[in-house]
């Protein structure tokens, strides 16, 4: 099952599932994604935090591979060279990363480029500034991202659906427990760290996260 992923339709879908390998049970992140695609995700971020350089290099390379050949699209946390240098259908930056302006110089016409937001300023600003989507989060309280803001709850999730005028996707501490809520407030694209990454059964949870997601 293949989609158009361009920087209008890379959010296109209902999961988008981040790696990280400290999560992951002992797998690599390579297994993790091979399930991952495996149960039919058509988006996945290279999130990976301590790692060196080259091997993050080596395993983009390796997961843009799969993901492609999955017709899948990759997008690459932080490290927007290393997004460019791997063929990366998209680079994501947080709000103390260079400018998007700065980015696209980098990146190009092509590649979309996804901004972290927590209110509708920065929604708003990441707009003007000529992001192709923005991350709404964090929703719920998580202990995945380190120096991560409180909550937004559903607030600006709401406001998200109804303003944003932009693709986005929620994220921050959400679960097959609680993604129906989610879809109910407006939410179309979710994203999941260690839901997805943690679990002993990946495509069955994906399976059931999927179907809590159609039935809200
Ligand atoms: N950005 C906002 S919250 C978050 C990121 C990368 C981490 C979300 O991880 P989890 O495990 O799904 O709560
Ligand atoms: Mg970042």
């Amino acid at each position: 099952m293949t989609r158009p992923i361009t920087r209008n339709t890379i959010l296109d879908t209902d999961l988008y599932c981040l790696t990280a390998e400290k999560f992951s049970g002992g797998r690599s992140n390579i297994d993790v994604v091979r399930d991952m695609l495996a149960a039919g995700v058509s988006l996945v971020q290279y999130r990976e935090k301590s790692k060196s350089m080259r091997d993050k290099y080596e395993e983009c390379l390796a997961l843009r591979q799969m993901t492609r050949e999955a017709g899948a699209a990759f997008i690459v946390n932080d490290d927007v060279h290393l997004g460019v240098l791997t063929g990366a259908d998209g680079v994501h930056i947080g709000q103390d990363d260079l400018p998007v302006a700065a980015v696209r110089q980098l990146v190009g016409e092509h590649v979309a480029i996804g901004v972290s937001t927590h209110s509708p300023e920065q929604a708003q600003k990441a707009k003007a500034d000529g992001a192709d989507y923005i991350g709404v989060g964090p929703i719920f309280k998580t202990f995945t991202k380190e120096d991560v803001c409180d909550p937004v709850g559903f607030a600006y999730l709401e406001w998200a659906a109804a303003n944003a005028g932009l693709p986005f996707v929620a994220i921050g501490g959400i679960k097959a427990h609680n993604v129906a809520d989610v879809v109910r407030r407006g939410a179309r694209c979710v994203a999941m760290v260690t839901e997805i990454v943690a679990a002993k059964d990946i495509p069955h949870t994906i399976d059931t996260i999927r179907r809590h997601m159609a039935n809200a």
